[in-house]
């Protein structure tokens, strides 16, 4: 009778385990079509840029940066006044504190353009473009 309890709990946890493996499986399949695009490890995956903002002039210009799912953009970004940093799309809002550079990782995720802005005043850094 004893030996019945382990036995139930193996089976418990072979199904448990079953069901992990498959989900995951799935997932793998479902990701294959960006794998070919992502294939390229952590060296490359982070793309630096560095901002700064004098006034209401943004430099460089803003523009398009286009990263890959799962790709880091390394934001820094020096401001001579203080002011908000938004990443929109990535939920980030950061402090800037005059003349202090601020960095700022945005790991792209879902695929979509985010723009990334100051709000005293506003002004849009760059659009971050996620493939
Ligand atoms: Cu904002």
């Amino acid at each position: 009778m004893r030996a019945l309890v382990p036995t139930a709990l193996a089976c418990t946890a072979l199904v448990l385990a079953g069901c992990a493996a498959a989900s995951s499986t799935s997932s793998s399949i479902t990701t294959t079509a960006t794998a070919t695009a992502t294939r390229t490890p952590t060296a490359e995956a982070v793309r630096t840029i560095t901002i700064t903002v004098r006034g209401k002039d943004v430099t460089p210009a803003p523009d398009v940066v286009s990263i890959r799912r799962g790709q880091t953009l390394r934001l820094v970004v020096t401001s001579d006044h203080d002011d908000q940093l938004h990443a929109h799309g990535f939920g980030v809002e950061e402090q800037l504190v005059a003349g202090q550079p601020r960095r700022l990782d945005l790991r792209g995720a879902e695929p979509g353009q985010y723009e990334i802005e100051t709000h005293e005043p506003p002004l849009r850094l760059l659009v971050v473009q996620v493939r």
